[in-house]
């Protein structure tokens, strides 16, 4: 067998001290935190898409990554290849799982029947390699954003015969995610937003997402695919609005549209940032709501206003991160997939490598600390005691939803002021963090 990447053997864990560039200082699979081995916890994926597809363009120039085993044809041979070359790539870096968009493994060709035909044969390819090495599949997708019929929006277009070549793909596609033995299915809404609201009929467009939605409720019901879906929020880009702008507003449309018992969220690191929150903010908006469901792992830049997908690499993030993750009790059929690219510059096949595997070593740390946090309990504690008024006595009557307003007047006119307030320890308690990362 041919190998593809062959200045890498598989990626080790070599532990803290380790100088080696391609080894793990922090991710060890196989270790317990919480008694539950890190692999386990961290249900990694790769993003096909950026992997095994992005060239590593920007605006200005085109791409730059090395691809030697592309012969850049949208040949069925080609896209088999590329699934092989793939395969060998997780199975080096140790990834279990991964994610696609229809159109990242498969070519998109003259006619739908054509495109479903190579999406079929590729599959077919992509079950034998899953077969193979035991790789699973995390989510799949359908590409609803690239192809110009969708410059308008997909199942939010202005013109029905876009929607349903929309509705075709995403059937399609959850067809292959179910053949495939996907965890779940995702939707991004990628042009589903406007670039100006002054050509758009906002409600119209909401309301025939809302039924898009219900329809794919419906193709899984008889499909049969017990995978969860997610919805994806991103805030802007390529849209200057997009309706899935965060958590809060993705929750919101779950509910006016009462799809909220049937989708949870795929939070993007970077696209709560867009938003203009912190990702522990989305994360913790999404768990509040029982709905957190899985995490697309990436970073931002600060300097930076956009989506530029790079690879974690703030302990003090994943910490954060890891820390709302163990509070609800770990993934279910989510994980981390690393949306994520490399840089121009590191346009290497073996710069893919050094990309996941200082990932995967963010997030173990994370772990590690975001473990290490709760173990000490101080934080826990903290936050137990400050809201503990509500555990007796007048809290808990109010929490229990048995008082009025004339009651709180009667209980503010009947006491003394709530006086000096108790400190809230903002920086003693961010030392603590810092004591752990
Ligand atoms: C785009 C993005 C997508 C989704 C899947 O910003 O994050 O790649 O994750 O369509
Ligand atoms: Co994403």
């Amino acid at each position: 067998m041919s190998e593809f990447f062959p200045n890498v053997s598989k990626i080790q864990y070599e532990g803290p001290d380790s100088k080696n560039p391609l080894a793990f200082k922090h991710y060890n699979a196989e270790e317990e935190v919480e008694g539950k081995s890190m692999s386990d916890h961290l249900r990694f994926g790769a993003a096909y898409w950026h992997c095994m597809r992005n060239p590593l363009a920007d605006p200005f120039g085109g791409g730059t990554a090395q691809m030697p085993w592309d012969d850049g044809s949208d040949s069925v041979e080609n896209a088999q290849k590329r699934a092989r070359v793939f395969f060998e790539f997780l199975d080096k870096v140790g990834i279990d799982y991964y994610c696609f968009h229809d159109r990242d493994v498969a070519p998109e060709l003259a006619t739908l029947s054509e495109s479903n035909a190579a999406l079929d044969a590729v599959a077919d390819e992509l079950l034998r390699l899953q077969n193979e090495s035991g790789k699973k599949l995390l989510w799949g997708t359908a590409c609803l954003f690239a192809h110009e019929r969708y410059a308008m929006g997909a199942a939010t277009s202005p013109y029905p015969e876009v929607y349903a070549y929309a509705g075709a793909q995403v059937k399609k596609a959850m067809e292959v995610t179910h053949r495939l033995g996907g965890e779940g299915y995702t939707f991004w809404g990628g042009r589903e937003g406007y670039g100006s609201l002054i050509n758009t009929d906002m409600k119209r467009e909401l309301d025939n997402l809302g039924r898009f939605l219900h329809m794919a409720v419906q193709w899984k019901k008889e499909l049969g695919f017990e995978g969860q879906f997610y919805i994806e929020p991103k805030p802007k880009e390529p849209t200057k609005h997009q309706y899935d702008s965060d958590s809060a507003a993705c929750l919101n449309f779950l509910r006016e549209y009462d799809l909220l018992d049937h989708f949870k969220l795929n939070i993007e690191t970077n696209h709560a940032i867009l938003a203009g929150h912190t990702v522990e903010h989305d994360l913790d908006v999404a768990a509040s709501a029982g709905a957190l469901g899985s995490i697309d792992a990436n970073a931002g830049d600060e300097l930076l206003g956009w989506d530029t997908d790079q690879f974690p690499t703030s302990v003090y993030d994943t910490t954060k991160i890891m820390l709302i993750l163990l509070k609800m009790g770990g993934f279910t059929t989510g994980g981390l997939n690393f949306d994520a690219k490399r840089r121009r510059e590191s346009h290497e096949p073996e710069d893919l490598f050094h990309a996941h595997v200082g990932g995967m070593d963010v997030f173990a740390r994370g772990l590690k600390a975001a473990a290490a946090i709760r173990a000490d309990g101080r934080l826990d504690e903290f936050i137990a005691n400050r809201y503990s008024g509500w555990d007796s006595g007048l809290g808990a009557k109010i929490e229990g939803g048995d008082a009025s307003l004339a009651e709180l007047e009667a209980h503010a006119l009947g006491n003394a002021e709530p006086g000096v307030l108790p400190s809230g320890r903002q920086e003693m308690l961010e030392n603590l963090l810092n004591d752990y990362i």
